[in-house]
Parts: C-alpha cells; structure tokens; sequence
C-alpha cells in the first residue's frame, strides 16, 4: 500500500547541529521488503559539506584529545545504555530500511551494545607499556595517543553494528569522526548519533555527512585533515579508498569482501552441520561478508548432506522481516538482487547443478520487494565462478572433496582471507584445519558467521590490507604508539655505545 503521509526529512549533523546540505538535493530511503515505504529523505551531501564537517571534527580534536579516557568512556557507558532501552525500536526500524529480519536486527543493535561497552571499558585500560631501559636512571615506557580526524564509511549490511565498530575505538582513544553511512542505511547511524548525543558528547566529536561515494566519501577520504580512513565493503571500492589515502600516506583500514567455506567431513555430526550451513548462508540473506557461501563435503556423505540441505532450504520461509514467520528477508537494493539473478545464470551456465531455488520472487507480497529464493548450486567445481567470486546474496555452492587435505586447499583457493569452517567430531583434523586454514576466523563445528565484539575481526588476502577491527586490536589502528625515554642521571647517555 503506498503512503499518503510524506516521508521524513533527515539532515546532516555537524558541529553539534543538524544542518541542510548545501546541495539542496535529497535521496529517499526506502523499505527493500515494500519498496511503496519511503523511510526518509536524506541529504545527498557535497564536498563543501564534508569539509565543515571535517573542520568541525578537527576543531573539536583539540579538546576531545586532552579529555581523560575514562571521562570519554563514561559517555560512551551512557550511550550503550541508551541503546539498550531503545534496542526494539532501532531495530524495527532498522528491519525497515535494510530488509533483514527482526532477530537479526536485534542481534545488530546488540552488537553495537557490545562494542560500546567494551571499549567503554577499554577507557579504563588503553594500556601502553613500561619496560627497564639499557642504561641507569632512566625510564622507558609508550603510551598510546589519538591520531585526530576519523573518516568512517561503513555498509549497509550491519548499520548499526559496524558504525559502532568504528565510531567507539575511534572516540575512545580520542580521536574525532566524519562519518558516512551507507546510502541504504542512513537512519540507523542517525539513531547512533542521537544517542551519542543525548549521552553528552561534546559538539563537533562526531559529524555525519550522508550521501554517494562519489560525492562524500571521495572528499572525504582525501581531505588533508582526514588523519585516517576506515571503510567496510567490497574489494573494488576498498582499492579505490587505498589508491585515495596512498598519496597523502593516510592511513587506511579496509574490510572487504570474503568467499568464506564451510568443511563437512565424514566425521560431523551431519545434522548440526546442516543448520549450521543454512544460518550461515541464508542469515541476513546471505549478505554477509563473513556468509557460509561455499561448502564443501566430504564425498563419503556428499550425497546425504546435499539430499537434506537442499531439502531444509526449500522449506525457509522467505518474507517481509518484520513478520516474526519470515526466516528470511530480501536483498537489499535492486541493483544487489540484480547481482544475484546474474550469478544464477553464470553457475547455470558453468554447469552448476541448481538443486534448489534460482529464481526471483515476484507473487502477491513479493511484488513490492527485492526478493529472491534461497538457492543452492551442488556438484560445483572449485574453480567456478560461483565458488570464487562474492556474491552477497542467498546462494551457496556445494562441491564434493576427497578428504581432509583436499577440504583445506579447496578452501584457502580464492583471493579473499576472512572466515572458514569445519564440522568434525575428530579432534586432530580440528587441529589440522586451525593451523592451515589461511583465513581470520576459524570456526570448529559453528558456521562461518557470528563473530564476537571483543576478538580481532579481519582477514587475509583481499579481504583487507592487514588491520582488525573491533577487540583491543581496534585500538592498533585507531591510536598511535608514542615511545617515551626520560633520562633522569642528568647527564648525556648514550644509547648503543655507553
Ligand atoms: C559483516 O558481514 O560485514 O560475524 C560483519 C558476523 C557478524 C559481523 C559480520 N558478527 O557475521
């Protein structure tokens, strides 16, 4: 049904005031699951407005930096409990401008909960170091210290979860933020910066600039008072972020794509690998960077994993993620599902067998929406397209393997580095796959999604250039290591030669 009441008018937050863009032009947020729901018009923002919000940011740096971290952290205490009385509301809206279902959106604002109070607390720690020095009276020690502006430009896939990721080490430590939310999703990181607010953080520590890659997050990430840049989303953007920061040097943190594997060995308890591989690959319909969206199993129960898997993926109830039945949600955005249809005709044509799903769906309350069936490829081969690319939608390939070492070289055989998997019950193939399974994230008898806010996120290869997220190995990117001598002999020594 369309809506006869006009759609909400978001504005930029900058300097401690929602402000209108200077380009007086606006792009409508609308709800993936009945595209007839306008959420809200947001500002489609220019250069000049991220240099205000730049300026204000490095305005705003010169106190927020001398502000102790535990009085910062007290704020970000005060924020996380915000965000634990209004996790229900942030959530249904978060279901609806980004289509996944409540369960899951729930679990995102809890994610954000998470990692605010965790580096709430890091407040209290952000511990450096002392160590004896080479020579008499004197004392050696690092501390860390913030590094001033943080760029942000985060997904659309966790709105919530991800914003936090970032904004919480980045403010912790000291630094300020520009931030900008993926154009699909900008109301979630709207209620983030409410609750920042509403929980006492100063005017100017935080700014949003909403708005395309072209014209906001491109000023954005080579301002020359940017200080550092963090940016979540495919590998071809990321390498475009890193090309941007390359000539000033800036630094960059990248958290990119990832074609993460699920290993079924002779050996699993077959059911439980079963529900594992569909929460992984078909949760937040398959839009994770982290999705289950390869398996690969052993050839001894190939056959009945693959006759009950695709047996469970037909019964999943695919719908609007507001309705407590729905199991799944739609993509995104036409343009993902449109990615989707396009993979099920290239595994089609690679000679894929789809056993289940392959199609959009379009019937009665489907007709509005950006839907899809979950679909599953078997008999693949490893070098298919659709066992190497990211897809970031609801279709998982299945492949046969000989055994262990043949699960373990199918699995680190793509470009991207970020999590993988193995349901055994044995534990020296356990062991075998932690130490060789070249990804970030090892899971042993859990799918490749679900990550925890307190341990290093990230991957290898092209999932990303090297730093983690989230855990205190956030706070490695988003703070500098000061190394501090004081000579207290009141005389020259010389290190290395005295
Ligand atoms: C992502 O897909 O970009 O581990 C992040 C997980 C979530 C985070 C996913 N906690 O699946």
């Amino acid at each position: 049904m369309a809506t006869s009441v006009a759609p909400k008018v978001f504005k930029n937050f900058i300097d401690g005031e929602w402000v209108e863009s200077r380009g007086n032009t606006a792009f409508e947020n609308r709800n993936p699951a009945n595209t007839d729901e306008c959420i809200g018009m947001f500002p489609s923002s220019t250069e000049e407005d991220v240099n205000s919000a730049v300026e204000a940011a490095a305005e705003a740096y010169k106190s927020w930096r001398l502000v102790p971290a535990p009085k910062r952290a007290e704020i970000l205490y005060r924020a996380a409990e915000i965000l634990v009385r209004r996790k229900e509301d942030l959530a249904r809206d978060m279901t609806r401008e980004m289509g996944k279902i409540l369960a899951e959106t729930r679990g995102d604002v809890q994610e954000a909960i998470d990692m605010t109070y965790f580096m709430a607390g890091e407040g209290r720690r952000l511990f450096g170091k002392t160590t004896p020095s080479e020579l008499p009276n004197k004392f050696a020690m690092c501390v860390r210290m913030p590094k001033g502006v943080a760029g942000l430009i985060t997904p659309w896939n966790f709105p919530m979860a991800i914003p936090s990721w970032k904004t919480m080490p980045a403010l912790v430590t000291g630094n300020t933020v520009v931030i900008k939310p993926a154009t699909d999703t900008p109301l979630s990181v709207y209620h983030m910066i409410q609750i920042l607010t509403e929980a006492g953080l100063p005017r100017g520590v935080m700014n949003m600039v909403t708005g395309s890659g072209t014209s906001v997050g491109a000023p954005l990430m080579k301002h020359p008072q940017v200080a550092l840049v963090s940016f979540t989303g495919s590998t071809g953007v990321g390498i475009q972020v890193s090309e941007a920061c390359a000539p000033a040097l800036r630094p960059c943190h990248l958290e990119l794509g990832g074609k993460n594997i699920i290993l079924v060995m002779d050996d699993a308890n077959l059911d439980l690998a079963i529900d594992g591989c569909l929460w992984g690959g078909f949760g937040t319909s398959g839009q994770r960077c982290t999705a289950s969206s390869r398996v690969a199993v052993h050839k001894k129960v190939y056959s009945e994993f693959v006759q009950k898997f695709t047996a469970r993926v037909k019964t999943l109830k695919v719908g609007d993620g507001l309705d407590p039945a729905t199991q799944m949600g739609p993509c995104v955005n036409q343009s993902q599902l449109e990615t989707v249809m396009r993979y099920v005709e290239i595994g089609k044509n690679e000679g894929a067998h789809l056993a289940a799903g392959g199609n959009r769906l379009t019937d009665g309350a489907f007709a509005k929406g950006y839907f899809h069936e979950p679909t599953v490829f078997v008999d693949c081969n490893p070098k298919m397209r659709i066992c190497q690319e990211e897809i970031f939608g609801p279709v998982v390939s299945v492949m046969p393997c000989e055994g262990l070492e043949d699960a373990v070289e199918i699995a680190n055989g793509v470009k991207y580095g970020l999590s993988s998997s193995i349901y055994t019950r044995n534990v020296n193939h356990a062991f075998y796959a932690m130490r060789d399974l070249y990804t970030g994230i090892v899971y042993i008898n859990a799918p490749t999604i679900g990550a925890e806010t307190h341990l290093p996120f990230g991957g290898t290869k092209q999932t990303g250039n090297g730093h983690r997220e989230s855990g205190d190995a956030a706070l490695d990117f988003y703070s500098e290591w000061k190394t501090i001598y004081v000579d207290y002999s009141d005389k020259l020594q010389r290190a290395q030669i005295d």
